[in-house]
């Protein structure tokens, strides 16, 4: 290991990925400064607490901030190393929307001075870190070739699991040019224990993009095998483990839908610089996003035996165990419920004490008055429900937890 010789960090973006990266490095001895366009944000930071849910982020942000090694505020600050953790969306057209990696830099520019390093972080299409940040940088007189480093090196953590993953994952490091590359290579060298891979770039910008289109296409094969197995009468998740035992093959699960903000936006990413030859993972995509609208069905069909049926929706995260809503497909399909009138809507998310939307009620007391119980999301709590005790209602798994 590299040591950082206390080197400071600016990270912009506190959200998933960048309070848990600025939490570590404060407690690998860098002293870290975040910044956040949010003012609650902030000040829950700077008061040692966190706004998101994951596991052992709190003790970890206390303690960066206890020691004095985190910071939160409005403006960046100089800094050694500056990582850029935004969000990267896409627009109403599936069109990229760089806008928040625009802004990032821009508001670092005036702080950047010769020998900083800034890294982007955030998940963005090919040839962003060159023709954004690096351009960016250009135009307001940096010098990108031998005085301030830009390199992409995109984070890759499982949400539930961000703080193990941070630090065993492999990395993938590409800079602008090859000075830029061995200094993000350094630095990631001081925090990481998985491996410190080396590319350019561009190429560390399509890894990623490959990574989670990869997930997307397998995952939407187990979305089309659960419309297939419905219409035959095949139990999926049976069909699915049983197809597993083969010794090459290891099919994902369906779902009511791929969520988050990873996998259903980083494949148009790549769709929208090839449209002629991403066909598969346009496909991937449609059936994706076909299937809440195929749940929704299901539900209309049960609801369509009673007069004004009690539905229970059991979850809103995109996930098991997060409370993270994002392109949540439980979130589109509890909404399409309770707008199309079908009958009295109750949900529950026990990873939220509130909804602006939805009222949130207690699962078992959702279970108990429903009669339609629609499981969507597959978390702890709900696993423990037997379908012996939903006897005499209506129960539609999207998750295949309850047996
Ligand atoms: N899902 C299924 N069936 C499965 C697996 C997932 O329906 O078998 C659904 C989930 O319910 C969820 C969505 O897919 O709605 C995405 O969940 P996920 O757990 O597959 O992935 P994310 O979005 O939490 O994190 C992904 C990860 N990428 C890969 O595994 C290739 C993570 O490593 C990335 O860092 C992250 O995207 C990211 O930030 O890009």
């Amino acid at each position: 290991m590299v040591t950082n010789l206390n080197k400071t960090v600016c990270v912009i973006g506190l959200g998933y990925i960048g309070l848990p990266t600025a939490s570590l490095l404060g407690t690998k001895g860098y002293k870290v400064h975040g910044v956040d366009t949010s003012r609650h944000v902030v000040d829950t930071i700077n008061e040692g607490r966190i706004h998101i849910v994951e596991p052992d982020l709190d003790i970890l942000v206390k303690s960066a901030v206890q020691s004095g090694n985190l910071t939160a505020g409005l403006e960046p600050q100089k800094a050694d190393v500056f990582i850029l953790s935004v969000p990267t969306p896409f627009k109403d057209n599936h069109q990229p929307d760089l806008s928040y990696v625009e802004a990032a830099t821009r508001t670092i520019a005036p702080y950047v001075e010769a020998g900083n390093l800034v890294i982007l972080e955030s998940t963005s299409p090919v040839g962003t870190t060159e023709d954004v940040v690096a351009g960016l940088l250009k135009d307001v007189g940096h010098d990108i070739e031998k005085e301030v480093f830009v390199a992409h090196c995109p984070e890759r953590v499982l949400p539930g699991r961000i703080l193990t993953e941070l630090v065993e994952n492999d990395r993938i490091v590409g800079g602008v040019n090859k000075l830029a590359t061995e200094k993000a290579v350094e630095f990631y060298n001081t925090f990481v224990r998985g491996e410190v891979l080396v590319t350019d770039s561009r190429t560390a910008e399509m890894a990623k993009l490959t990574e989670n289109s990869f997930r997307d296409v397998n995952i939407a094969f187990a979305n089309e095998l659960s419309l297939i197995c419905d219409q035959e009468g095949i139990g999926v998740w049976e069909l699915i483990a049983l197809a597993n035992r083969h010794p090459r093959v290891s099919i994902l699960q369906p779902g009511p839908g791929v969520g988050g903000h990873c996998i259903a936006v980083d494949p148009w990413f790549i769709i929208a610089s090839a449209p002629e030859s991403s066909r598969l993972i346009r496909t991937a995509r449609e059936v994706n996003d076909y299937k809440p609208e195929w749940v929704i069905e299901k539900v209309k069909r049960s609801a369509d035996k009673f007069k004004r049926p009690t539905i229970g929706c059991l979850g809103l995260a995109f996930k098991a165990d997060v409370d993270d809503l994002r392109e949540s497909p439980a979130v589109d399909i509890v909404r399409k419920l309770i707008n199309d009138g079908l009958g009295t809507i109750l949900v529950a998310e026990p990873n939220l004490h509130e909804h602006t939307e939805f009222d949130l009620r207690p699962y078992e007391e959702v279970v108990s008055a429903s009669d339609i119980v629609l499981l969507l999301v597959d978390h702890k709590e709900f696993r423990d429900l037997r379908a012996s005790d939903l006897k005499e209602k209506i129960l539609i798994d999207t998750r295949g937890v309850i047996v």
